[in-house]
């Protein structure tokens, strides 16, 4: 489907583009992709997004949407064909409140188990254990957090099933347990075989490199 004059602005590691590209996917909609790079923004994402000068952005005609999780609501709302969110309010209410969930307790306390070391590690990996245990409630009895296909929790959290490995090994420690996390497991495994999915991936081996780099230089600056 045309999207009318639709431009991203990404990078290709970025996992919050990865999910406005997957909301894209879902509704079939065309769209120019423009990599930035992060370390020289180009003056036209500084007009987009003045704000907080972050990819992704949206382009809309000549309206910009920053931040992930509003675009993806924006495309949903814009184009309604293949629901992302759910149409009954409390369901709606609650794909939010989950995907608020995972994108402010189960990915920064991910993050800190990347980035730090030691006790602090320690700290962040069972708090990031207890928190996707708690996200778990939320797949009981589904394949994914929308139901049979993917909805907005798995489009805004879903990129963990692709990092979380990369993290594992770069740490050479494992988070997502089968035994304690039996369904998020599944679940990774489910998000990275759902075909959307599948072909938008960034190479594997690129982002081991780019996250190890990133990595040393976070826990440099903290020495
Ligand atoms: N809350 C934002 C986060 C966006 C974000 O952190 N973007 C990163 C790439 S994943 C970025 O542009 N970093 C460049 C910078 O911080 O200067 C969203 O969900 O869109």
């Amino acid at each position: 489907m045309a999207g009318g004059g639709v431009k991203l602005f990404g990078m290709w590691a970025s996992p919050s583009a990865l999910r406005v590209i997957w909301a894209l996917k879902l509704k079939g909609i065309e769209y120019e992709g423009i990599e930035e790079d992060l370390s020289n923004k180009s003056p036209l994402l500084l007009q987009y997004n003045p704000v907080y000068k972050k990819v992704p952005v949206l382009v809309y005609g000549q309206k910009p949407v920053a931040e992930s999780l509003m675009i993806i609501e924006f495309i949903d709302e814009m184009w309604k064909h293949n629901p992302i969110l759910p149409e009954d309010p409390y369901e709606k209410a609650m794909a939010r409140f989950w995907a608020n969930f995972a994108e402010e307790k189960c990915i920064p306390a991910i993050f800190g188990t990347f980035s730090k070391l030691g006790e602090e590690q320690e700290k962040f990996m069972e708090e990031a254990k207890k928190n996707l245990r708690t996200l778990e409630e939320g797949l009981k009895g589904k394949k994914f957090f929308g139901g049979e296909t993917i909805g907005f929790v798995d489009v805004v959290a879903g990129w963990i099933a692709y990092w979380v490995p990369v993290i594992e090994e770069i740490i050479g420690i494992k988070i997502v347990e089968e035994e304690s996390l039996p369904l998020i497991n599944k679940w990774f495994k489910d998000i990275l075989d759902f075909n959307i999915v599948k072909e938008s991936l960034p190479p594997r081996d690129k982002l081991v490199a780019l996250q190890k780099a990133y990595r040393e230089m976070l826990l440099g600056s903290s020495a």
